[in-house]
């Protein structure tokens, strides 16, 4: 149908021409000759009449940070309809299925593809597709592990430093000394390795009296932050502490530290990333220690790169999001003022 409307406007625009004569042009066919070579630039396209049509495929529905993301991505396409169109595809934490939504992106002809990659590795072949078709890839909250000229920019945050801060707040709450353990986000996830690589080398290089006993995903979810952790607890009775690679897990976590009969929060702490607002009320409730924040509210950053993009604009490669850190100490004052 849209491309239909399409073919009509560049025929009206073509025809309203021939019927000026073949003399001089009015500034009106100038402007339709104008148009339908606009029209023809997108001929085969997605109807984008000027706007900007983007394709995103994202992970899935895992964790309340992805939630929140896609909510932005969402309420900005909704907030902008006017000025673009947003073919959204939810990809049930399958890299296959991100894999199809971007080759459908393409046949499409949009403007711009972003994705979150579900995991580094397998991009190769359908980020060059995009690139033959000249369709930029815009990276958001997770890298890949591709040549640079494969992808536009990775719009996200900083995994490794987030890992850093992270051991930095697990020292100061043990007093820099005592057993814990880890519980991993997606395996070969950029944020999962990027957030052990930065927490287990700042324990390494400077608190020698933390030992981490042991380290599993829990697959950035809840249920299986639970599970982990149940199973940490029954072979290490004497752990001080918990880091999950996000709040979600960590939620779990405090839920088996509580049906083990022990105080989250004080007999165990937690610090987890991401910034949800559950761990926010789980901290004023006592049962949390510290989140580092990961901004996912992503939405209108991506659609202002994307257009840059679309207007041939050249963008940072790494477009780098801002986050805090949080503790039980002040959770009860900003509590209300969180956005997600
Ligand atoms: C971070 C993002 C991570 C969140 C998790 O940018 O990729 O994925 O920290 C989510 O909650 O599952």
């Amino acid at each position: 149908m849209k491309k239909k409307l399409l073919s009509v406007v560049i025929c009206a625009a073509m025809v309203s021409t021939l019927l000026v004569g073949c003399g001089g042009k009015t500034e009106q066919a100038a402007s339709n000759d104008q148009a339908t070579e606009e029209a023809k630039a997108d001929e085969g396209g997605a109807d984008k009449g000027g706007k900007l049509v983007v394709g995103f495929a994202q992970i899935g529905q895992e964790s309340g940070w992805r939630d929140a993301e896609t909510a932005s991505i969402q309420q900005y396409a909704a907030e902008h309809p006017d000025e673009v169109e947003l073919k959204f595809a939810d990809a049930q934490q399958k890299q296959e299925n991100q894999i199809k939504a971007i080759k459908s992106f393409i046949e499409q002809g949009v403007d711009v593809i972003g994705v979150a990659p579900v995991v580094e590795t397998g991009w190769d072949q359908v980020f060059a597709e995009a690139k033959d078709a000249g369709i930029p890839i815009v990276l958001v909250d997770r890298t890949a592990d591709v040549d640079e000229d494969l992808y536009a920019t990775f719009i996200g945050s900083d995994f490794i430093e987030e890992g850093k801060v992270a051991a930095q707040q697990m020292a100061e709450l043990i007093g820099g000394k005592g057993k814990i353990v880890e519980i991993e986000g997606t395996v070969g996830a950029s944020a999962a390795t990027d957030r052990k690589t930065g927490f287990d080398e700042e324990i390494a290089a400077n608190y020698p009296d933390i030992e981490i006993v042991a380290s599993q995903t829990g697959d950035f979810t809840r249920a299986q932050g639970k599970e982990v952790m149940e199973s940490f607890l029954k072979s290490n009775p004497d752990i001080v502490g918990v880091y999950c690679h996000n709040d979600d897990m960590a939620l779990g976590a405090i839920e088996a530290i509580k049906e083990a009969g022990k105080k989250p929060g004080e007999d165990i702490v937690t610090v987890s990333v991401d910034g949800i607002k559950g761990i926010f009320e789980a901290m004023v409730a006592g049962e949390a220690n510290c989140t580092v924040e990961c901004n996912p509210l992503l939405g209108p950053l991506f659609f202002e790169t994307a257009q840059k993009l679309k207007n041939g604009e050249e963008v940072e490669k790494w477009v780098k999001s801002v986050d805090g850190v949080f503790t039980s100490e002040t959770a009860a004052d900003v509590i209300d003022e969180r956005a997600y």
